[in-house]
């Protein structure tokens, strides 16, 4: 086996909401994976890549200070992570790559239901509990509001009834743990997801190589998540406006039909959903025979 200077540490969360939508992406990409006995690292069998598994505040500190080279976790932990460090004097050494297209979520200001709420402005002289202090006193800066930040690092929904805060800042998904709480959002600061961070530190031609080569892989596995194949027949005169109607397209291919002279077989992969009401207008344009097939692979 490489040593761990050969090999690309990818850090994962271990036990949580990115977890398992993690571990298949990567193994999506073709990696076949085991975990140790002490279940804190996957180690790649067929390729020498290999899963630290930890805790996800602790993603961009590991792949900014080079002990991991990419990273997958929450945008809203890298942006929290990236405003500490630099307030602190020491700036990220790490940039973000890839939106993952899950484990999304919103960071937002919320209060009481019962309170009155007319825009930024109310939220003048009044204390917001939330562990993402970084990124709320941004908001606060940028929006030229006094107010103060209180460090809660968990159960922030309760801050307002334990007369703690008037607000919150957290991250809310459904909304289901604010309305149990009686609070309504009002502000939203970010919009997150998952997001692959990788280091800045210049790798070995090697590693690199092997890093652009999972991350074109990935790239390929998340362009097919929504593409499709899609097969039909046309009246050459309909080609234009069939053309027009399908989305996220390249090129299509153009063949011609056994027996027709005045149709042809179009195939054309479209690279963004497909939907029913696509479909009843590229019939209504004149095309039949109408199929939609998943993509399994694509390298472009
Ligand atoms: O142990 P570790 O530190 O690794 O895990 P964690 O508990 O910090 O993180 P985890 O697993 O809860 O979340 C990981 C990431 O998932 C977050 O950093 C976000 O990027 C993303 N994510 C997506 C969420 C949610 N949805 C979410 N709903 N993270 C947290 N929540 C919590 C939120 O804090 C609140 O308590 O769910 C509650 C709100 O949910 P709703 O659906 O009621 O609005
Ligand atoms: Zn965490």
């Amino acid at each position: 086996m490489e040593t761990t200077e050969q090999r690309i540490q990818i850090a994962v969360q271990k036990t949580g909401r990115l977890t398992d939508h993690s571990i298949d992406l990567l193994e999506r990409c073709g990696l076949k994976l085991t975990r140790s006995k002490d279940q804190l690292i996957c180690y790649g069998e067929n390729m020498p890549i290999d899963l630290l598994l930890v805790r996800d505040d602790d993603i961009p500190g590991l792949v900014s200070e080079d002990v991991c080279d990419l990273g997958i976790v929450g945008l809203n932990v890298v942006e929290e992570k990236r405003l500490t460090r630099e307030s602190e004097g020491r700036p990220a050494q790490f940039k973000r790559i890839y939106e993952l297209d899950f484990g999304h979520c919103r960071l937002s200001i919320a209060g009481p239901e019962e309170t009155p709420y007319e825009g930024p402005g109310s939220l003048e002289n009044t204390r917001i509990a939330t562990s993402y202090i970084g990124i709320l006193n941004q908001y606060l800066k940028s929006n030229d509001i006094d107010a103060e930040a209180v460090f809660f690092s968990g159960a922030v929904e309760i801050a307002p009834k334990l007369g703690r805060a008037e607000y919150i800042c957290d991250i809310v998904s459904t909304g289901s743990t604010l309305k149990a709480n009686g609070l309504v959002e009002q502000e939203v600061l970010l919009d997150s997801e998952a997001v692959v961070i990788q280091t800045q530190k210049p790798l070995a031609a090697e590693k690199q190589a092997l890093v652009d080569k999972i991350l074109q892989r990935l790239d390929g596995v998340l362009q097919v998540r929504e593409s499709k194949y899609i097969m039909l027949h046309a009246p050459k005169a309909a080609l234009g406006a069939i053309r027009d109607l399908l989305p996220g397209t390249e090129a299509p291919t153009i063949l011609a039909l056994d027996g027709s002279d005045d149709k042809v077989a179009v195939h054309v992969v479209c690279r963004e959903n497909v939907f029913w009401e696509t479909l009843e207008n590229l019939k209504a344009a004149g095309a039949s025979s109408l199929l939609v097939l998943p993509v399994e692979k694509m390298l472009a």
